[in-house]
């Protein structure tokens, strides 16, 4: 099998590709990665001179290389590449649209073209919006995004559905909880908390503390898009989540405890435009028809990941350079 993997050196992207080459040791896989801020080919360091593995730097926005890419040959697709940070498309929402949407269509224009056996859309739960106290998000939800983020996702996977009802093309659509696990890129919640308290600096948080996200270790996310590409349903969307509601305030709570650093580096700052109070998956339709189920709890994964942090400061001091120090002028200004 050639797969396609788009997005493959971010968090996610370089997780799955990692998985999937020791998963798989006769899959062939192309990674396909404009390299942004958030794309970091380190993450991939252990696959470089796997023979099944490669690279090309491109943007999926850009018809002309993407196309060049499908004369190669494609069996299967998986679209990780996003801007996917929600901070970042509250002050610049235009990429977000860019990337999301026009990169989603000239991937399913390709996919179109050549034709494919099968074309994954990795998307999120906050398409859905927001949840009161009670009930979960199931594959059943209206889609009613807050974000400028939320809503370019939203775009995406309803390019994907107009593909597979318009066309006829072989589609899936997986939307996932909050991820987290190693090389994830320290703007997200778990990653900042770690490498802020680690240097004693002041710990951001959002409004009350109070919202919740349903968290799930990165490999179990890998593994339910590999049981959706070899079993998905055709045009089936599925929704994926590990039953981990968490408010933010026992995340930080929880790092701060493991690495013994004290609570007073909590603080309270203004809180997220539109921020999404409670996410929370129901995950029955994959755990019932492809019989997936996610390995790690909550209580060990976390620790796993703070040791992850601990044992690779090299890995985010780096990324903690030029436009990170920028984006965080933007986003806090005075505040911290
Ligand atoms: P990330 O920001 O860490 O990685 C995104 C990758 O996409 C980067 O390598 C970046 O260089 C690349 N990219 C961005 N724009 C591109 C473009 N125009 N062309 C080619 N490559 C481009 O994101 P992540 O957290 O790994 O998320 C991956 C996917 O999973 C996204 O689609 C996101 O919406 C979705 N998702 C993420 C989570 C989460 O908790 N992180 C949860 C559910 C779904
Ligand atoms: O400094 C912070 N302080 C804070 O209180 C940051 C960065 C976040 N938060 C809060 C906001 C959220 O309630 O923590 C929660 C998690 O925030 P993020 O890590 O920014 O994630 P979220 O907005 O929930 O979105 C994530 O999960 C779904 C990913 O970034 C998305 O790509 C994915 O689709």
């Amino acid at each position: 099998m050639r797969l396609l993997v788009t997005g493959g050196a971010g968090f996610i992207g370089s997780n799955f590709i990692l998985y999937m080459l020791q998963r798989h040791p006769n899959y062939k896989i192309l990674n396909v990665d404009s390299l942004t801020y958030a794309g970091n080919l380190e993450n991939l360091k252990t696959a470089s001179d796997n023979p099944n593995y490669s690279f090309s730097k491109t943007d999926i926005t850009d018809a002309h290389g993407i196309d060049l890419l499908f004369q190669q040959g494609i069996d299967v697709v998986v679209n990780f590449a996003a801007e996917s940070h929600v901070d970042r498309s509250i002050l610049e929402p235009e990429i977000f649209v860019k990337t999301n949407v026009l990169g989603t269509q000239v991937l399913l224009d390709a996919a179109k073209k050549y034709g494919v056996t099968k074309y994954v859309q990795v998307s999120t739960d906050e398409v859905y919006g927001s949840l009161g106290d009670a009930g979960l998000f199931t594959e059943e939800t209206p889609l009613a995004p807050n974000s400028p983020y939320s809503a370019s996702k939203a775009g995406g996977d309803l390019m994907v559905r107009a593909y597979y009802e318009t066309f006829g093309l072989p589609v899936n659509i997986t939307r996932c909880s909050n991820n987290y696990g190693p090389y994830q890129f320290p703007e997200k919640l778990i990653p900042l908390i770690i490498s802020r308290a680690l240097n004693d600096e002041p710990l951001p948080i959002y409004g009350d503390g109070l919202n919740i996200r349903d968290w799930l270790y990165v490999e179990d996310h890998c593994s339910a898009i590999d049981l959706v590409i070899h079993n998905g349903r055709i045009g089936k969307v599925y929704n994926i989540g590990g039953n981990n509601e968490r408010t933010n305030i026992h995340i930080v709570k929880t790092i701060l405890q493991e690495l013994g650093k004290p609570e007073s580096l909590i603080t309270y700052v203004q809180d997220r435009p539109g921020h999404d109070r409670r996410y929370g998956i129901d995950p029955a339709l994959i755990t019932q028809e492809l019989g997936w189920k996610p390995k790690h709890h909550f209580e060990t994964g976390i620790k796993e990941t703070i040791q992850w942090y601990l044992q690779h400061k090299d890995w985010w001091t780096r990324i903690q350079s030029g436009e990170y120090k920028s984006y965080y002028a933007k986003q806090y200004g005075e505040r911290l």
